[in-house]
């Protein structure tokens, strides 16, 4: 199989969600660091226009978004599982909650505290992306005391759960709902001044936050992004032609479409490749790559007909 390639950039918590996912795996990888902020000129061509971090990608199949990405390495690598304690399926359920609103809320108190300390053009960018085209920080940090009680319950639930003397959330091996929470623990860790004072009130949480930490991100090596663009132009996309008889939104291999996340950003257009019930991979053609199949999670992003 080619390498495992993920587009990141070190301070991104979602990317550190999928970097705990290589380390519970034990994979090695190539890492290519991408830009904080648009524009991203070599990674454009892979995704045909998705912006979001992290990117993944396996010779000419591109994975966009952490649900898809986690899935793909867990189907391509199931061993060790990330569903250790029987959490198959569940886990994915469970992701629907610390990506949103633990997430949404951990983002109110890191840019409600800190969005003074951020340069403009940084807050001007993610304030779209996070808190719609309304966005308005000096409402983010007036609210920020209910912020910061919104994630205390929601830190809390894992304190409890933890509590119980588990080492890690579905018993003593590490699985998909640690990394679903740990990136979240380390984004409010690293990037509020508050952080490491508001998590000391949960002592099963600190704890296991250094277990987590101590499997670390298996094993990373650096590549430019030029390097990535060239695997990617000298690979076919692995990805088959899959029909889904079951596909409630009528679509078929072939048929033009546009796939926009729910966050925004830009549509990517292609046509359709392989239909799954949680994934859907659509074949681009570009210029500096030629073909890629780029994945998507069915989940958070919209398919249209073009
Ligand atoms: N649903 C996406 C969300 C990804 C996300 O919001 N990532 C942040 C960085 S942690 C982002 O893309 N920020 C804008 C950027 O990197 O350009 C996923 O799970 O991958």
């Amino acid at each position: 199989m080619p390498d495992i390639i993920l587009h990141h950039y070190p301070q991104s918590p979602v990317s550190e969600k999928i970097r705990v996912v290589l380390g519970i795996k034990g994979l090695e990888w190539r890492s290519v660091e991408i830009p904080r902020l648009p524009p991203k000129p070599d990674l454009m061509p892979l995704t045909g226009g998705y912006r979001l971090t992290p990117v993944m990608q396996i010779g000419a199949d591109i994975f966009c978004d952490s649900l898809c990405i986690a899935r793909a390495l867990q189907e391509r690598f199931p061993e060790p599982t990330l569903y250790p304690g029987g959490g198959d399926g569940m886990v994915w359920g469970l992701s629907r909650w610390t990506d949103g609103p633990f997430y949404q809320t951990a983002l109110e108190v890191v840019f409600g505290a800190q969005h003074r300390n951020m340069p403009p053009e940084f807050v001007r960018d993610r304030g779209q992306i996070y808190f719609g085209s309304d966005w308005n920080m000096e409402k983010v940090e007036a609210d920020l005391a209910n912020s910061v009680a919104n994630l205390r319950v929601q830190f809390g639930w894992v304190e409890e759960g933890l509590a119980t003397g588990r080492k890690f959330m579905l018993g003593n091996k590490p699985g998909m709902p640690d990394a679903l929470v740990y990136y979240l623990a380390w984004f409010i860790r690293g990037r509020w001044d508050g952080g490491p004072d508001f998590l000391s009130q949960f002592p099963n949480l600190c704890a296991w936050e250094e277990r987590v930490a101590a499997i670390n991100h298996g094993r990373a090596t650096d590549m430019t992004s030029g390097e990535a663009l060239e695997i990617a132009r000298a690979s076919e996309p692995a990805t088959q032609e899959t029909p889904d008889p079951g596909d409630p939104r009528g679509l078929k291999p072939g048929d033009a479409i546009s796939v926009t996340s729910d966050q925004g950003g830009s549509t990517v257009e292609g046509r359709v490749l392989s239909l799954r019930r949680h994934e859907i991979a659509i074949a681009r053609d570009d210029d500096r790559v030629g073909r890629v199949a780029i994945h998507f999670p069915t989940i958070g992003y919209r398919v249209a007909k073009t």
